[in-house]
């Protein structure tokens, strides 16, 4: 291959392109190096990104260093070379030593992060930095920074839900956003026309914006398809894309055996069009380098390199695999200050006081954002949680999205990192499954993946729960599964004073915070909604009713059915302490550790299912750290082994766990 087209046409003065080749040079000497360095036995993985300098430094030469933001994929060594990571950096992930400044040696290498130069933590996860870089771009709308942002993935990266919906959301907003599709003809093995349908780059068109296909190969094709787009997003024309043919030299990774899929004769017809030579000769050509310039940059690169491994190799261990899983880390709750139990304030139901509550949210901190499916305008939310928040925000700071809940979340992770504080909504709980894998693999691991480096301050609010007649898609009890995951905290108010304490904690927490709020109390729960500053910490349980006899824990719904029995109990002469646990990661131990030492009985009540429910880890930890105090097993009082409510009003009324049952159980755990 040759380059035909002439470099000053585009605006690049000699120099630049001498530093073109050299970026591209050192791309491909370094990833020759890790390869190397592999076949030692000197690094365990390795990820190639020979064969694709052209794309990754020619495209970063036509942004802004100053101000634009980055989200390359793990095959982009010469995105990260171009943008200016130092060598040094990339071999101590590749060893993956404690002062790795993309992960502290948490990820495999290649998966690029660095606040300084805004350039956002990756995952291994095919597709998710799609949604992320969408809401980077619109975050940086709102705020009206100055800047684009560049998202790079592979072309099996365009089947995954996550490139739509994000194409979808930056052409519905007309973001600055640049998709740059890195075409290398397979996925592991799969050939492109087994991943993608009709073409790639005409997707665009049915999003709304421009989509071209270009020779990945030629530097100054790439410069000027990117320069082109760059100027589109400055100049507020909004999103483009990019697909970019180029062919990958190594196998998929150093775990790959390419040969079982793909010819050596094709490799090597591939090898022919080499981005690295193809610059070269352009610039012996144009008399731009001379055998002594060649022979000084090979030098210089060759001595960075050596340094660069010989010091990454040398560095400290990693040691911390405990460290920077929150930004706020979890302390016990004996440590965190509670304000008394709030009776001032004009008596509001729990709707009310999470539309106040988010109003009183977004007065105080302007940097908030609301958005969800049905959340602006006159509607205001399905129920109503949501309403007016426009009128008095403005369209940027409360908006509809589509209908798209992985994009939702992900585009929240993107505006977090950008300097808003995200309070996404999602309309069901029963409908936040598309999100699980942003939630788990992304929200949840940034601030660990990152070595501390990134936060996830967004706040997830969705009802959830039964009591409604929901059926089986308006009922889920969902916190087991978020309560799991390590990075993410998990509460449930149940007071319409909770509700605006807790939620104001969510938001100033720089953790990223699920917010789930029991629809069934939506109307039916009441209570004083205090004004002014108020505030319930993350991690504290409230102690509804003090009793000696058994304790109940349970929070949600069940929070009050629990205490509704507490008063009958009493009246039949059994004294219950109730605990409405309120927050459910970080747990309050220190308070349920008190309660089951005075009363040596534990009654634990959810509407979630019994079998591997919050509930199970509540008994775990009391039958593991307090056996010698209990008097009796501890019993559980939760959904059977059904998938959610039944329609029917009989059978959810024979299925959701009421106060009757909580009677029941209680009086027979404390005649025991
Ligand atoms: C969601 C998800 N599914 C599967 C994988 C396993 N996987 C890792 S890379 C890869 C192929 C990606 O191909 P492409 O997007 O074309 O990028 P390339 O590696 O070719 O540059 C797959 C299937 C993954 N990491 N994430």
């Amino acid at each position: 291959m040759s380059i035909t087209a002439g470099h000053e046409e585009l605006g690049l003065e000699d120099k630049q392109l001498i530093e073109m080749y050299r970026l591209m040079l050192m791309a491909r000497r370094m990833d020759d190096r890790m390869w190397a360095l592999n076949r030692q036995g000197r690094a365990p993985f390795v990820v190639g990104s020979s064969g694709h300098e052209a794309i990754q430094v020619a495209s970063v030469m036509a942004l802004d260093r100053a101000n634009d933001w980055l989200l390359p994929y793990y095959r982009d060594m010469g995105v990260a070379l171009a943008w200016g990571t130092p060598p040094l950096d990339v071999f101590l992930g590749v060893f993956a030593r404690k002062t790795d400044p993309m992960s502290g040696g948490r990820q495999l290498p290649n998966h690029w992060s660095d606040t300084d130069r805004r350039v956002l933590t990756q995952s291994s996860c095919i597709g998710t930095q799609y949604p992320h870089a969408a809401g980077i771009a619109h975050g940086l709308t709102i705020q009206g920074v100055p800047g684009i942002v560049v998202v790079y993935g592979g072309e099996g990266s365009t089947s995954e839900g996550d490139w739509h919906e994000a194409m979808n959301w930056a052409g519905i907003h007309r973001l600055p956003l640049i998709f740059i599709i890195e075409n290398n003809q397979y996925a592991i093995s799969v050939p492109t026309s087994e991943e993608v349908a009709g073409s790639l780059a005409k997707r665009a068109e049915g999003y709304g914006f421009p989509g071209v296909t270009i020779d990945g190969n030629n530097p100054l094709v790439v410069y000027k398809a990117v320069k082109e787009a760059a100027d589109r997003a400055r100049n507020g024309g909004g999103p483009s894309l990019i697909e970019a043919e180029t062919y990958r030299y190594y196998a998929h990774t150093s775990d790959d055996d390419d040969r079982l899929y793909r010819s050596r004769e094709e490799v090597e017809t591939w090898k022919k069009r080499d981005p690295v030579m193809a610059i070269r000769q352009y610039l012996i050509e144009q008399r731009l380098l001379s055998e002594t310039d060649e022979r000084t940059i090979d030098e210089e690169l060759n001595a960075e390199l050596v340094k660069a491994v010989a010091d990454a190799e040398g560095a400290p261990r990693a040691d911390e695999p405990y460290a920077r899983v929150y930004a706020n880390p979890i302390v016990p709750s004996t440590a965190v200050t509670e304000p008394e139990p709030a009776t001032e304030g004009p008596s509001v139901n729990m709707i009310t006081a999470v539309n106040r509550a988010l109003h009183d949210v977004m007065e105080i901190h302007d940097d908030t954002v609301v958005f969800g499916e049905d959340v602006a305008g006159e509607k205001g939310g399905v129920f109503k949680a949501t309403q007016r928040l426009t009128a008095d925000f403005g369209e940027e700071r409360c908006f509809n999205t589509p209908i798209a809940e992985s994009v939702i979340v992900g585009a929240a992770v993107g505006m977090g990192a950008s300097g808003l504080r995200p309070i996404p909504e999602i309309q069901f709980a029963d409908y936040i499954h598309p999100a699980f894998d942003q939630i788990v693999s992304e929200v949840a691991r940034i601030h660990y993946r990152s070595d501390g480096k990134w936060t996830c301050p967004i706040v997830i609010r969705t009802p959830y729960g039964a009591g409604i007649h929901g059926a089986l898609y308006h009922s889920q009890s969902i916190e087991a599964y978020y309560a799991h995951v390590p990075g993410l905290k998990v509460v449930v108010p149940s007071t319409p004073a909770d509700v605006k304490g807790l939620l104001f904690s969510a938001v100033e927490d720089p953790d990223p915070v699920l917010f789930l709020e029991p629809k069934k109390l939506y109307r039916l729960a009441k209570g004083p909604y205090p004004e002014g500053d108020w505030r319930v910490p993350l991690g504290k349980a409230a102690i509804r009713k003090s009793g000696r006899d058994l304790t109940i824990l349970a929070y949600g719904a069940m929070a009050h059915f629990a205490v509704e029995a507490g008063e009958q109990l009493a009246v039949a002469g059994v004294d219950a302490e109730i605990i409405d646990l309120r927050s459910l990661k970080p747990l309050d131990w220190p308070t349920i550790d008190a309660s089951v030492k005075k009363t040596s009985r534990v009654l634990i009540v959810h509407e979630d299912n019994e079998f591997v429910g919050y509930g199970a880890e509540l008994a775990a930890q009391i039958a593991d750290k307090t056996f010698e105090w209990l008097d009796a097993p501890v019993r559980r009082y939760a959904l059977g082994d059904i998938p959610a409510m039944p329609y029917a009003q009989e059978m959810e009324e024979l299925a959701y766990p009421n106060v009757d049952g909580i009677v029941s159980r209680a009086t027979a755990l404390a005649a025991w």
